[in-house]
């Protein structure tokens, strides 16, 4: 299914007026709206292969049907949300849960959908059929040898399969750790990871970036071998000036103060992208900024005031994905929730007067600086969001007319309703 961009008009035509009305009262309230709007617009999120299919915990997976059954469907899906949100123009791959058989023709197909490949991602975690090892005990970690061989050679592989589609990231998340107190040697560990992560980092490209993702629990629960951000900051220093941390937000342990460290991570040059959810508990990949919405705008105001500092665009110079799965939702509707969430984070850290903020932090003025965070966070930014849909061909409600156009109600016409995308 395609949705025309004469459609997404017609749909825009009833939300017009009353969108037309809070925009200007914007406006005449906020000097920087159309500055806002510009950024909004060149702001791209990644979606994740993985998610367009319904995700599940262990006990159970309840799909609604239509779910894509190769990549090309998957593809077109990103498309879909793509044409709604101009927001979403690019994908993240996982290999081997998509390995392209023809390149070129994927290469195209992306192309018509506006969309290109964002980072290649690795499957460590997980064994294969046909695999000749397995991962159970770790891979770049693993105290055999040949085990850490065969996992670098995957990484390197999925290097080689991002060059052909013009990627230019890798994203390593690793399972590796231990289960209990005296399974592993932590240094053992440490050195091993290292030295598969070396080779894997000489295989790169010039231009490409390694992203190294930490994750404090599961699947392993007494030790995770890159477990957190200074872990990880480690082992990225140690690589090189193409290796970076990734920050995914369900990774960490209750209560972390995540803005803190994507503030230090990009000070110390290492910060290279996100993996955006939320979550109540642990690692819950919930859809963004349904849970913490204040946190997303916090951390998107550490990363606005951190690239500022450092000239770089907001666009382009980090990683930006969503890595989230969904139990009850339909996927795409959450996947538009998700990005709908990101940039409202985005336009109200953009809101946000860093010069009073720092004239009130100078002064020890406490009550001032909540006054002013909690000012941008509580402006309603949404018409300045829609607008920058509008301006891009896309819809001022894209779940509206996703529902308007009976979207899901077309892909189960089209690809019925056992279908199981790959992934988790
Ligand atoms: C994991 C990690 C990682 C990985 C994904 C796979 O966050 O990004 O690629 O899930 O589904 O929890
Ligand atoms: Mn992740
Ligand atoms: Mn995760």
């Amino acid at each position: 299914m395609q949705i025309s961009k004469s459609l997404i008009e017609q749909n825009n035509e009833s939300n017009i007026l009353s969108h037309t009305k809070k925009l200007d009262y914007l406006k005449s309230e906020i000097d920087s709206v159309e500055a806002i709007i510009s950024k909004l617009i060149a702001f791209q999120i990644a979606i994740p292969s993985w998610a367009l299919g319904t995700g599940g915990t262990r006990f159970g997976r309840f799909p609604g049907g239509g779910e894509p059954r190769s990549l090309e469907e998957k593809i077109e899906d990103v498309g879909l949300l793509h044409a709604l949100n101009q927001s979403s123009g690019a994908i993240s791959l996982h290999i081997p849960w998509d390995i392209p058989q023809n390149h070129q023709a994927i290469k195209t197909l992306a192309v018509q959908h506006g969309l290109k490949f964002d980072a290649v991602n690795s499957n460590t975690f997980q064994d294969q059929k046909n695999q000749e090892h397995t991962y159970k005990f770790g891979s770049l970690q693993n105290v055999n040898k040949a085990i850490r061989k065969q996992a670098i050679d995957h990484n390197i592989e999925v290097i080689k399969q991002g060059i052909e589609l013009g990627s230019e990231s890798l994203t390593v998340w690793l399972s590796d750790g231990s289960c209990f107190p005296g399974q592993l040697n932590f240094r053992k560990a440490y050195q091993n990871t290292l030295e598969s992560l070396e080779e894997i980092y000489a295989a790169l490209p010039e231009n490409w970036k390694l992203f190294l993702e930490y994750k404090a629990f599961e699947p392993n629960f007494y030790s995770t071998t890159v477990g957190d951000w200074g872990m990880s900051y480690s082992y990225v220093q140690k690589l090189g000036e193409k290796a970076f941390t990734l920050v995914d937000l369900g990774h960490h342990l209750p209560n972390a103060n995540i803005e803190q460290i994507v503030a230090l991570l990009l000070m110390e040059g290492k910060l290279g992208g996100f993996h955006f959810n939320d979550s109540k508990y642990g690692d819950d990949d919930l859809t963004a900024g349904a849970i913490k919405p204040y946190q997303l705008f916090l951390i998107f105001s550490e990363l606005m005031d951190g690239m500022d500092a450092k000239g770089m665009n907001h666009a382009t110079d980090l990683g930006w994905m969503i890595d989230a799965s969904h139990n009850v939702k339909d996927p795409l509707e959450d996947l538009l929730q998700s990005v709908e969430g990101i940039m409202t984070a985005y336009a109200q850290a953009l809101l946000l007067d860093r010069n009073a903020l720092e004239i009130a932090q100078d002064e020890n003025d406490v009550v001032r600086c909540q006054e002013i965070l909690q000012g941008a966070f509580r402006t309603d930014v949404r018409a300045i969001v829609a607008e920058a849909r509008l301006r891009s061909g896309g819809a001022l409600n894209p779940i509206q007319v996703f529902r308007n156009l009976k979207v899901r109600e077309n892909l189960i016409g089209e690809r019925g309703t056992l279908t199981v995308a790959t992934g988790l």
